[in-house]
């Protein structure tokens, strides 16, 4: 059965929880804005794919997580590490191929992981997430930790075999997994309209017998509320569940991408569905935060993101001799 949220109630969340949610946002948002500026004084090596505009996504489902529960990403990983708790200095370091970053340099922005923190690992394969999340809640599951394994995919992702597999063995095992479905209307040049064989990728989940949901992907609130009966439910044993986030990502596919597959849609999206501009208005008309409080949250994220990118272009590179190193892992 799949059911709809477009609005949801914020009067859960506190003060507290709210301006981090904000923080959350902003950060990815500014980190963003600024690899765009940055990538194109091709400073940057490797290819970049941006997630602004998909803010809500990472962070109102992240807000549910603990150091119990992993999450697996994808090529547009950056704002699913920063929701995680992956350390923002050395994501930048990673992306500009330096050896103080998360991976020391070797990554890169399609693979910046951090398994001290539950981030799996952004992921160069479409559709790679959904079996590694298969794993990590059957573990959790077998040792009775009580945590869950969230995987993010894309529409293009989301008709893969992998993907489709992971969503019936998660059901047959009833898995404490979570699949969040980021229908951001292309995968590429190719519209989800086209691609995916069904109105939502939500209504998938009937078929392999779990709940679906989709969510307006734009407004924080509802990617919360639904994020939060789906981890509550999988923390209880009640197994997996689909939700599919819709919204819009506001830069190309990868940096440079010319996108002459679509017109006035980022525009629009921008102006009038955009998550932060939406957050603000909701929790400062409700009396529930003060915006000097969202603005002194602005000064303090643009600050850091300054000084990730000044560390990181100061950095040093890694030497021929970190070739040989981080190449086995000891379990
Ligand atoms: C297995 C595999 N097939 C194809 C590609 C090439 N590729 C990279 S991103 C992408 C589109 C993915 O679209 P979607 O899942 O909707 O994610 P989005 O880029 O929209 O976030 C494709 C086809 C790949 N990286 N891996
Ligand atoms: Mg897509």
């Amino acid at each position: 059965m799949t059911d709809t949220l477009s609005t949801a109630v914020s009067h859960e969340l506190d003060e507290n929880a709210l301006l981090e949610a904000y923080r959350t946002m902003r950060t990815i948002r500014a980190f963003e804005e600024r690899l765009h500026d940055e990538f194109a004084t091709g400073e940057i090596p490797g290819f970049v794919h941006l997630y602004a505009g998909e803010e809500a996504s990472a962070t109102g489902v992240c807000a549910h997580l603990d150091g119990r529960d992993s999450i697996a990403s994808t090529h547009r990983g950056h704002g699913h590490c920063i929701a995680k708790g992956v350390d923002v200095k050395a994501m930048m370091a990673e992306i500009y191929g330096k050896k103080t970053g998360s991976c020391h340099g070797k990554g890169g922005s399609m693979h910046i992981a951090d398994l001290s923190k539950g981030m799996l690992g952004a992921n160069g394969i479409v559709g790679g997430g959904p079996p590694l999340i298969c794993g990590t809640a059957l573990a959790a599951k077998q040792r009775g930790t009580g945590g869950v394994g969230v995987a993010f995919f894309g529409d293009g992702a989301s008709n893969q075999g992998t993907t489709l597999e992971s969503l019936n063995l998660a059901s047959v095992w009833n898995l404490p997994a979570i699949f969040v479905a980021e229908n951001n209307g292309y995968a590429e040049a190719t519209s989800s309209s086209w691609s995916v064989a069904a109105d939502n990728i939500a209504d998938r989940a009937a078929g392999f017998g779990m709940p679906g949901v989709i969510v307006d992907g734009f407004d924080f609130f509802a990617v919360h509320e639904a994020a939060g009966e789906a981890v509550q439910r999988a923390r209880e044993g009640g197994g997996p569940t689909l939700i599919e986030v819709k919204f819009t990502r506001y830069f190309g596919h990868f940096e440079g991408d010319q996108q002459t597959y679509r017109a006035k849609e980022v525009a629009e999206a921008r102006a009038k569905l955009d998550c932060l501009k939406r957050f603000r208005a909701r929790v400062t008309e409700t009396g529930q935060v003060d915006a000097a409080r969202l603005d002194a949250i602005d000064t303090q994220v643009a600050d850091l993101i300054d000084a990730a990118v000044e560390e990181a272009k100061a950095a040093p590179k890694p030497t021929a001799a970190d070739l040989e190193t981080d190449v086995y892992v000891s379990y």
